[in-house]
Order: C-alpha cells, then sequence, then structure tokens
C-alpha cells in the first residue's frame, strides 16, 4: 500500500447540541487536478468525521481518517455535510499528514443539515490561474450564491442579491407610515440586501414589514463576535427602550426646565417607572450598563459623563470649540474653503427666494481686523464655510408642517486665526416663502450685547442640530453603511472566496449587512430613532436620498480626492502624502492621511503581488464583473456618470480598494466613535432645534418671553427630554466597541499568511500602523497644535488604530460593525 498516504482530517465545529452523541461529518477531499484519462473531476476521497471530544470553549473536534492516493494531487478544497438536525458552525478544517506539510481549510461558516458546502484551501488563486481541478466548484458556487432573483429569503440561505430600499415604511399598521421607496430614478439610493418579503397590503411596492430581517448566514456576526455586546443587543436594547421612555414620559414634548436638570441626567440618571409590560426585563436584560435599580419599584438610566465635559463643564458654550469640533470633532468633513463671494444659492428663486447671501462683506469685515477685505482674506483662503443652505431649504417648510419641530437652511462663515485655530464670523438662517409671507433671513454674529449674544447661542444651536443630521444621515449612514452594502453584495456574488481580492476586502465587509439590517429595523425605519430624534423627521431618508442623488460620487470617497474637492488641501509634490492643507492642524485630515497611506501602501504590496501588469488586471473576469456590477447594479442609480474610475491598471484596482477599505474602517471609525463624547452632552450638540428663532415674525409675547428669560429659551429650543434621552442611550450603546473587535491591520488572514511576500508585507503594515499611535500620541502632545492640545481639549484619538473595549473614543474597526 506504499501508493496511499494515511492522512488525518481534524475539524473544528461549534454550535453543536452536546446532548446528541455526534453524528459524524461527511467530508470528501478535492484534488486540484483533473483525471488525465478523461479530463473530468477526479473522484473524491470520502470520509467519515466522528466526534473525538471537545475543548474548553465548547469546540468540537471531529476527526476522520483518509486514504490518498500518491497519484491524487495537491488537495485544493474539500466538501462537508452535516447530518445534524440544526445548523452547526465550521470553523475550519486540518489535514495532516501530507509530506509538504498540513493544509488548513478555514471556514467560519454554517452548515445547513444535509447541504453540502465547498471550502478552497487557504491558497488565493486568479481565476485564470485556478487549478484545473477546481475550475467547476469555483463557478457552481458563485452560482450558488447568486441565487436567481426569485422568492422570499430563509434565514439559512445564502444567498446575496439587491433590492429597493422598499422596506423602511410600515403602511400596515398605520398609513401614516408609508414611507416612499429609495432607489431608482424618483429617488435614487444604493440597493440593499434582497430578502424577497411580500408586498404589504396597502402598498404594493412597499415590503411587509417582520421582526426578522435576511441577512445571508455568514454575515450574522458569528461565533467569536457574540459575547456581551453585539448590534442585536443594541437593537434589541433600543426596540425595549423606546416603549419604556415612552409610557415613563408624560409630556412628550417636554423639555428640560434647567441646565441642572440635564447634570442629573450624569448624577441621578433618568427615572424609568417600572412597567407591567415585559419592556423593563428587556431593558434589564440589554442594558445592564445603563440601567441602574434605585429600588424595587424605581429604576433609572444612569449616563457616564462623556469625557468633554468631565474635562471642562462650559465646553460646549464656548465659540472656540464650536469651530473645532469642525476640524476635529464628529462631523469633520463637511467644512469648505470659500472660493468665491458673494455666497450665492443655486436653487430656483421662484419657488426659494433671493438667493443672495445676507452675510455681505461688511458682516465679514468688520471682524477680520487685519485682513480688512473679503477680498483679500478669500485670497489667502482665510475664510471657511459649513454650508447647509441648498441643501435643507427644500425641506423647510415640509418639516415646519410636523409637530414639534422647525427648520432652516444655514450658512456658518469661519476665519482661520494666525494661531491656526478657526473663529465663526457669522450665521446665517433662512425660511424659504412660505404661506404667503416672503423669505425670511437673518445674520448673526458673535457681537456684542446680552440680546445679539442669546441670539447667537440660539442660531448656533440650529446650526448644530443641522450638523447632527447630516452627520447622522449623510456623513455617517449614507457615505458608510449605506453606500458600503453594495460592495459587499457584488464581492460576494462576484469574486471567488479563493479571489485574492475577495479575500483582501473580507475583513472589511464583514458584519456590515447584518448592521444595516438592524438599522433598517429600528434606526432608519419609519418612525424609529432617526425620524423622532433629529430635525428632518419623517424626512429623513428622503433627504439622504436627494444628497446621494446630487452629491455623492464614488470618486470623492478617497480622503485625498475629498480634500481637494472641498478646498481644504491642494496637490503638492514636496508635501507629506502630496498634499498641503489649507488647515495645517487638521486632525481629521492629518491622522487620516496616514491611514490612507497605510492602507494604500500594504494595498499596493498586496495587489501587485497578483497582479504584476495590467493584462492581468483586464483579462480578470470575476474582478471586471465584480466593478461592473457595483457600478451598474449596487450603485445602479450612478450608473452613467462619468466620475467612475476604470478598472485597467494595478494602479485603478489599488486606488478603487483603498477607498472602499477607507469607507468601511477609518472613515467610519473616525465619524461613528466620538459621537458619545461631542453629542453625548447635547447642550453641545442637540439633535434637533425645536424652535423658530424669536426674531423671526415674532409676536410681542414671544419676543417679550425671549428678553424675560433666554435661558429658558434655548432649553425649549434643545431636544426634549424624550430625545435627548434616547439619543443619549443609543449614542452610547454604539459608541461601544465589543471585546472582540477587530482592528485593521491587527491580525493576519490564513490566506495572506500562507504566501511569505504577502505575510511580510502584512507584518510592515501594523507596524506602520503602530508607528502611527506613536505619531498621534506626539501630536496630541503638541502644544503648538491648538485644535488637538489645551486646557479642557480632548485629544484626537479616533484615527487611533487600536483600542480596548469599552467607549474608548478611539481604535479603528476592519469594518461597518456598528
Ligand atoms: C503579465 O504578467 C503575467 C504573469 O507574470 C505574464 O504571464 C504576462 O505575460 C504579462 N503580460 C504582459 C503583457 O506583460
Ligand atoms: C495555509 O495552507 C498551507 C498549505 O497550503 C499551510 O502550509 C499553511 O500553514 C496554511 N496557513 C495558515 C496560516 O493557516
Ligand atoms: C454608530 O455609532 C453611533 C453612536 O456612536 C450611532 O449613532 C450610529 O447609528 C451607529 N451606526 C449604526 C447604524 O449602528
Ligand atoms: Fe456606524
Amino acid at each position: 500500500m506504499a501508493n496511499y498516504l494515511k492522512v488525518k482530517g481534524r475539524a473544528r465545529v461549534s454550535n453543536v447540541n452536546s446532548d446528541l452523541f455526534g453524528k459524524p461529518l461527511a467530508i470528501e477531499l478535492v484534488s486540484c487536478l483533473l483525471d488525465p484519462r478523461e479530463n473530468t473531476q477526479k473522484k473524491t476521497i470520502k470520509g467519515k468525521a466522528e466526534r473525538k471530544g471537545k475543548t474548553d470553549d465548547e469546540v468540537f473536534l471531529y476527526e476522520a481518517v483518509f486514504e490518498v492516493a500518491q497519484d491524487f494531487g495537491e488537495v485544493g478544497a474539500v466538501m462537508v455535510r452535516s447530518d445534524h438536525n440544526k445548523e452547526i458552525f465550521l470553523r475550519d478544517i486540518l489535514l495532516e499528514g501530507f509530506p509538504h506539510g498540513s493544509l488548513l481549510f478555514t471556514c467560519d461558516s454554517w452548515l445547513q443539515p444535509s447541504l453540502l458546502r465547498v471550502f478552497f484551501s487557504n491558497k488565493s488563486y486568479l481565476p485564470s490561474q485556478t487549478p484545473s481541478g477546481l475550475r467547476k466548484l469555483r463557478e457552481e458556487e458563485l452560482v450558488a450564491v447568486r441565487g436567481n432573483g426569485d422568492g422570499e429569503r430563509k434565514s439559512t440561505d445564502r444567498i446575496y442579491d439587491y433590492d429597493f430600499y422598499n422596506d423602511l415604511g410600515d403602511p400596515d399598521s398605520d398609513i401614516d407610515l408609508a414611507r416612499p421607496v429609495l432607489g431608482g430614478s424618483l429617488h435614487p439610493y444604493p440597493r440593499r440586501c434582497r430578502t424577497g418579503r411580500p408586498p404589504s397590503s396597502s402598498d404594493p411596492n412597499s415590503e411587509k414589514r417582520s421582526s426578522n430581517v435576511y441577512v445571508p448566514r455568514d454575515e450574522a456576526f458569528s461565533q467569536t463576535k457574540q459575547t456581551q455586546f453585539t448590534a442585536t443587543t443594541v437593537s434589541a436594547g433600543v426596540s425595549a427602550l423606546l416603549p419604556s421612555l415612552d409610557a415613563a414620559v408624560t409630556d412628550q414634548n417636554l423639555g428640560f426646565l434647567t441646565f441642572s436638570e440635564i447634570d442629573m441626567l450624569f448624577k441621578e440618571g433618568y427615572k424609568v417607572p417600572p412597567l407591567k409590560n415585559s419592556g423593563n426585563g428587556l431593558l434589564q436584560t440589554f442594558l445592564p450598563k445603563l440601567i441602574q435599580a434605585v429600588s424595587d419599584h424605581q429604576q433609572r438610566l444612569r449616563f457616564e459623563a462623556p469625557d468633554t465635559i468631565n474635562r471642562d463643564g462650559f465646553f460646549w458654550l464656548s465659540d472656540e470649540e464650536f469651530a473645532r469640533e469642525t476640524l476635529a470633532g464628529v462631523n469633520p468633513c463637511t467644512i469648505k474653503l470659500v472660493k468665491e463671494w458673494p455666497l450665492i444659492s443655486k436653487l430656483d428663486p421662484s419657488i426659494y427666494g433671493p438667493p443672495e447671501s445676507a452675510i455681505t462683506r461688511d458682516v465679514i469685515e468688520q471682524q477680520i481686523g487685519c485682513y480688512n477685505t473679503v477680498d483679500k482674506a478669500i485670497e489667502e483662503k482665510k475664510l471657511f464655510i459649513i454650508d447647509y443652505h441648498d441643501l435643507l431649504l427644500p425641506y423647510v417648510n415640509k418639516v415646519r408642517q410636523l409637530e414639534g419641530r422647525t427648520l432652516y437652511g444655514s450658512r456658518t462663515v469661519f476665519f482661520l486665526t494666525t494661531q491656526g485655530t478657526l473663529k465663526p464670523l457669522a450665521i446665517e438662517l433662512t425660511r424659504p416663502p412660505t404661506d404667503g409671507k416672503p423669505q425670511w433671513k437673518q445674520v448673526f454674529t458673535p457681537s456684542c450685547g446680552s440680546t445679539n449674544l442669546w441670539l447667537w447661542r440660539l442660531a448656533k444651536a440650529h446650526v448644530l442640530a443641522h450638523d447632527s443630521g447630516v452627520h447622522e444621515l449623510i456623513t455617517h449612514w449614507l457615505r458608510s453603511h449605506g453606500a458600503v452594502e453594495p460592495f459587499v453584495i457584488a464581492t460576494n456574488r462576484q469574486l471567488s472566496t479563493m479571489h485574492p481580492i475577495y479575500r483582501l476586502l473580507h475583513p472589511h465587509l464583514r458584519y456590515t449587512m447584518e448592521i444595516n439590517a438592524l438599522a433598517r429595523q429600528a434606526l432608519i425605519n419609519a418612525n424609529g430613532i432617526i425620524e423622532i430624534s433629529f430635525s428632518t423627521g419623517k424626512y429623513s431618508m428622503e433627504f439622504s436620498s436627494d444628497v446621494y442623488d446630487e452629491l455623492w460620487r464614488f470618486d470623492l470617497q478617497a480622503l485625498p480626492s475629498d480634500l481637494i474637492d472641498r478646498g481644504m488641501a491642494e496637490e503638492d509634490p514636496n508635501a507629506p502624502h502630496g498634499l498641503k492643507l489649507k488647515i495645517a492642524d487638521y486632525p481629521f485630515a492629518n491622522d487620516g492621511l496616514l491611514i490612507w497611506d497605510a492602507i494604500k501602501q500594504w494595498f499596493t504590496d498586496y495587489v501587485t503581488h497578483y497582479y504584476p501588469n495590467s493584462s492581468l488586471v483586464e483579462s480578470d473576469q470575476e474582478l471586471q464583473a465584480w466593478w461592473t456590477e457595483i457600478k451598474t447594479v449596487g450603485h445602479g442609480d450612478k450608473k452613467n456618470e462619468p466620475w467612475w474610475p476604470n478598472l485597467q491598471t494595478p494602479q485603478d484596482l489599488i486606488h478603487i480598494l483603498t477607498t472602499i477599505a477607507w469607507l468601511a474602517s477609518a472613515h467610519h471609525a473616525s465619524v461613528n466613535f466620538s459621537q458619545y463624547a461631542y453629542a453625548g452632552y447635547f447642550p453641545n450638540r442637540p439633535s434637533i432645534a425645536r424652535n423658530k428663532m424669536p426674531t423671526e415674525d415674532p409676536s410681542k409675547e414671544e419676543w417679550e418671553r425671549f428678553l424675560n428669560n433666554p435661558e429658558q429659551s434655548l432649553l425649549e429650543n434643545f431636544p426634549s427630554q424624550l430625545q435627548a434621552t434616547i439619543v443619549m442611550a443609543v449614542l452610547y450603546l454604539l459608541s461601544d466597541h465589543s471585546p472582540d473587535e477587530e482592528y485593521i491591520g491587527q491580525k493576519i488572514e490564513p490566506s495572506w499568511a500562507e504566501d511569505p511576500a504577502i505575510n511580510a508585507a502584512f507584518v510592515r503594515f501594523n507596524g506602520r500602523l503602530k508607528k502611527i499611535e506613536e505619531i498621534i500620541d506626539a501630536r496630541n502632545g503638541d502644544e503648538k497644535l491648538r485644535n488637538r492640545n489645551g486646557a479642557g481639549i480632548v485629544p484626537y484619538e479616533l484615527m487611533k488604530p487600536f483600542s480596548g473595549p469599552g467607549v474608548t473614543g478611539k481604535g479603528i474597526p476592519n469594518s461597518i460593525s456598528i
């Protein structure tokens, strides 16, 4: 029998029902070679793997022995079937006993009863280089995950397909909860995962709601991520929290009456009365960190004070801080250089009124001292703007018809001081013509006089609410969560799991479909958290569709292009990263560029290893199909745009992949994990401003109320108690890192380790990231960098790659999983 090798196979399996004494696993080995005589698939070598024990962490070991003929060829794939009556989780299969060493198949996948599954070895192949014996399986596997576009998906399926956002509304339970379908020419939008649920009865274009939202089985949070904290618990916590708070709060619109009442949230907590239904039980299960039982009959939601307010109780009042947060806060990517004067709206004047801004030269020139003219300040690149005028104005009249809400278009102009910090100069708030009343607009400045000062504070609260909405709906939801989902779907449908690019992207795309499905359940749905808490109310998602339609471009998602587009940087071959920043101390950009470059270098090493020249990129059919599908299906509403990059050279591929990984990792981390620090104390960043300015068509009483108690006006303008508490709870939960979060560049994938060149490149990547941590620490310690260092200022740590568990405000997870 010298012609046979004895090969031992060992499978590691979890989620096995341990009572049932082990059913075996059927395992077959697949050769990389075809049968030379008939040129067909070689017969597989079959084995039965019996349960052989279990490790401490509830992982069961299954073992089989295979007799492998000498001329069988390398084993390129295994096929596995489980006859357990429930699904089980297969971690990996190790084959030992080959002369050239052992073979590992990393599976990390759910096996459904009686379904044969294929797993390829950890070696990556371009399609054209696939071993002949694996070609057919490679194609069949892709066909299997694409599905045929039909039928309702079961939770055990692993099909990746596309659909519109037609599941946000719930017209069957209440016609007020109907929402427009997003996606298609009317409301362009990225696609989501198709679930195939039946249409709702009241609107054939909308899907029925259901408490379970399908995601392909292996997209659900895996074993290793299931410890104390997952998106599921957030979602469950949130769903439990809403009805409890609803019931607890007698007056839904009641605001905080004094600032000390707000401080009480952090000291004594927010009282939640015990409820008869299961609401509170759920709360205790899911929110142990937040809920504190004060006595048997009394519970409180307790919030940790955010780092910002701990360091400086007055930080939120300061204009300096207001400006600094546009560069180093939660939404550091909307500020732009002012390139032209006057500021003019592009909206139709016949609907929205005169387009000229009321921020005149005079308003600016009174405040900029030695720069004395606006033209000089513009020429020297000293004026910056947060411009939400044209974005928000079309929503103003609609939103004002909703109860307890108001809205304006806004522009905020800043001046770059010689210290390198920004100083706000003017806020303009605009209401379009309405009900026969003409357009209303007014400019507010931080100028002297008590009345002006209070009006300025109120105007700031409005702008901050606008910025909160844009941040959550656009910067955070649309640009990372929403826009990335089509990349996840296309990668799974078009790239084989043995494709090197699949394996490069996989860690960046994990869990995103799951968190997005949960968001459609509880955050962005009709009457969900976003609608309740943000100014745009039930028009929130429609608003994000408008922004996708008008502004989203794939090419501008790359950090360097985004900075150039906003005028915050210009190309300069002699500057670090090839970019000269207009504001030298721009923490988001400075640290972001370090991370961008590190990802790009690692991807360059990886991509050029597999694609030494362009003809390999152009002839890779899977890769080309992948890119085509992203452009024409996943982002199909943008398919005719000229700005899509070509995919012809290794450089094209590196740039596209770096952009995707950037969005999924650092962009998301920078706008997601600091939210509690800055918005947790809501006077610093109210999610909504509820009342119009006291100067807009005031009655005599209104104006006198403001004069007599301006602080009261400000408090009433802030979110209601209910809104504020919900947002704080959600932010707190979502700012958290799970204890086993996967950070960028931290853990090597088996398929990368397998190739010595890739392994070495990854080690360099990891080394660069550690170096970046040191650079960031040094920057935060540098007194000259006033936008990140100074009395009471929270250091900028969002781009520090690694973090421990908890609400740490740093660490870049590989993927969007929260
Ligand atoms: C590109 O590289 C591949 C693999 O090294 C090689 O086989 C092919 O001839 C090259 N093509 C061109 C056009 O250089
Ligand atoms: C990948 O498989 C090879 C054999 O193909 C094996 O030598 C190696 O140990 C495996 N790598 C990892 C990191 O599992
Ligand atoms: C990311 O975290 C923030 C809070 O830190 C949260 O508001 C946001 O919605 C999260 N994203 C999702 C959809 O989970
Ligand atoms: Fe997020």
